[in-house]
């Protein structure tokens, strides 16, 4: 496909925004057709902001996925809810995300009153609708569009892809017009260094339960092309304690290996070339108010 001429290109940033879990990020996938962002059943998932960018027709979308916003405790919830507050500023359209099958929760109430003060377009994005009966799509939509002022809703599957194309064909109509920003065949603005760490940390949240997922960081230390085509990783996983250090080790070292296997399988799809992935379980107390991590994540360091 062509770049449209000029006067015809249109080019503009979708953040989707959301409580935790509502399917941003599966949402995300589905629009730029390829998995970028990393998806599990636990909530607050995502950390920073990750970009997607997909053409349809003359226009080019840059979607932004988002951490989800809840009432945050941490330095890091504060940095990950920051983050996504902070997408909406630069946003030409907001969509809100609700679960339709949970309908409003708290934190979506959260959201709803924060919308008020967003300049941007917003819609309204109903995901999970395949959970749903149709009257209580109906009876949502009501509801939410009392609540705020979106200019459109819509229903989707972010997970079937049902109503996804229609979403990103009235998103094409009203991006503003303008040149495109990226050229035309990317789909993502992350390092494949990156997108790793992300896979190896998807793994750790799918296999570790509690609070342990949310008290571990994964970092690509080392990426080395070697002769013969493959490539060479190493990554380490940062945790709290020398309990969880044991825990992500697992008997004889069952546990990592299981997730090491999971990660390399997957980055050599992502980077399609055979992963050599070495990872190292390293304790680091209070890894999560240690700048350099949030560096090392994409967020910003919030002071308290
Ligand atoms: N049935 C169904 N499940 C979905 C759909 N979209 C997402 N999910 C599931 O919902 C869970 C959360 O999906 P994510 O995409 O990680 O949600 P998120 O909003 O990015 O979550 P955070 O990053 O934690 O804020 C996963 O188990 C998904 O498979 C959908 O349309 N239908
Ligand atoms: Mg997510």
């Amino acid at each position: 496909m062509a770049e449209p001429a000029e006067q015809a290109a249109r080019c503009g940033f979708v953040a989707l925004i959301g409580a935790p879990n509502v399917g941003k990020s599966t949402l995300l996938n589905a629009l730029v057709g390829s998995k970028i962002s990393i998806v599990t059943p636990k909530v607050q998932t995502t950390r920073a902001l990750i970009r997607g960018i997909a053409i349809e027709g003359a226009a080019q979308l840059i979607f932004v996925d988002t951490p989800g916003i809840f009432a945050p405790r941490r330095r890091l919830d504060r940095a990950m809810v920051g983050s996504a507050w902070g997408s909406m500023r630069d946003a030409d359209v907001v969509a809100l995300l609700i679960d339709a099958r949970k309908g409003v929760q708290e934190d979506d109430e959260a959201i709803l009153r924060g919308l008020a003060d967003i300049a941007a377009a917003t819609v309204l994005v109903l995901n999970k609708i395949d959970l749903v009966e149709k009257p209580k799509l109906l009876a949502l939509t009501q509801a939410l569009n009392e609540r705020a002022a979106f200019a459109m809703t819509f229903m989707v599957s972010a997970r079937s892809g049902d109503g996804v194309a229609d979403f990103k064909s009235w998103l094409a109509e009203h991006v503003p017009a303008g040149p495109w920003l990226y050229p035309q065949d990317q789909i993502s603005d992350a390092p494949l260094r990156q997108l790793a760490a992300e896979i190896t940390r998807e793994k750790l949240y799918l296999r570790l339960h509690q609070e342990l997922p949310y008290q571990s960081t994964v970092e690509s230390e080392l990426w080395k092309e070697l002769k013969d085509g493959s490539v060479r990783i190493e990554q380490t996983i940062y945790v709290e304690r020398e309990s969880q250090r044991k825990i992500v080790l697992g008997k004889g070292g069952a546990t990592i290996k299981a997730i090491g296997a999971a990660a390399r399988a997957d980055i050599a799809a992502a980077i399609e070339q055979p992963v050599h992935l070495f990872l190292f379980v390293k304790v680091r107390e209070g890894w999560g108010d240690d700048p350099e991590r949030y560096r090392e994540m994409g967020l910003e360091y919030p002071r308290e």
